[in-house]
């Protein structure tokens, strides 16, 4: 089954909207096989966001993502990588489109709110840098036959 990783970066938590957030993934039917809240640390961020480690916004956005808490979460389903990144709108939130996460609840690109993995490669990578195989748990809802045909 397709996983992906979500994190509500320090501005989403913040701001309160940790609820907001999962409620949206969890009322479309996905599935939640992981979830912690932590401080991420600096090696952590910067492993996070390497394929970005050129661009000039890169130390503002590593030293954002380690001023606070963030929740980091795996998600399951059915093209939920796809899924989540349509959800979560596009990267600058004043040009996400309303219905979007980004796009309902952010005005700045750098307090976008929350981080989604973009590809199934990126996906497998960053819930292996977050998560130990273990802190995953395997479980079938029991929602799932009314969720799928
Ligand atoms: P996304 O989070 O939509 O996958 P990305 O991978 O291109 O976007 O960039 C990672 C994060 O870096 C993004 O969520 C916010 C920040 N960022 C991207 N482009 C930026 C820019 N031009 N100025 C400031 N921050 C930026
Ligand atoms: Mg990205």
């Amino acid at each position: 089954m397709e996983r992906t990783f979500l994190a509500i970066k320090p501005d989403g938590v913040q701001r309160g909207l940790v609820g907001e957030i999962i409620r949206r993934f969890e009322t479309k039917g996905f599935t939640l096989v992981g979830l912690k809240f932590l401080k991420p640390s600096q090696e952590l961020a910067e492993q996070h966001y390497a394929v970005h480690r050129q661009r000039p916004f890169f130390a503002g956005l590593v030293e954002f993502i380690t001023s606070g808490p963030v929740v980091a979460m795996v998600w399951e389903g059915d093209g939920v990588i796809a899924a989540a990144r349509k959800m979560i709108g596009a990267t600058n939130p004043l040009t996400a489109e309303p219905g979007t996460i980004r796009g309902d609840l952010g005005i700045n690109i750098g307090r976008n709110i929350i981080h989604g993995s973009d590809a199934p490669e990126t996906a497998k990578s960053e819930i292996g840098l977050w998560f130990k195989e273990e802190e995953l748990v395997n479980w079938q809802p029991h929602l799932t036959p009314w969720l799928h045909e």
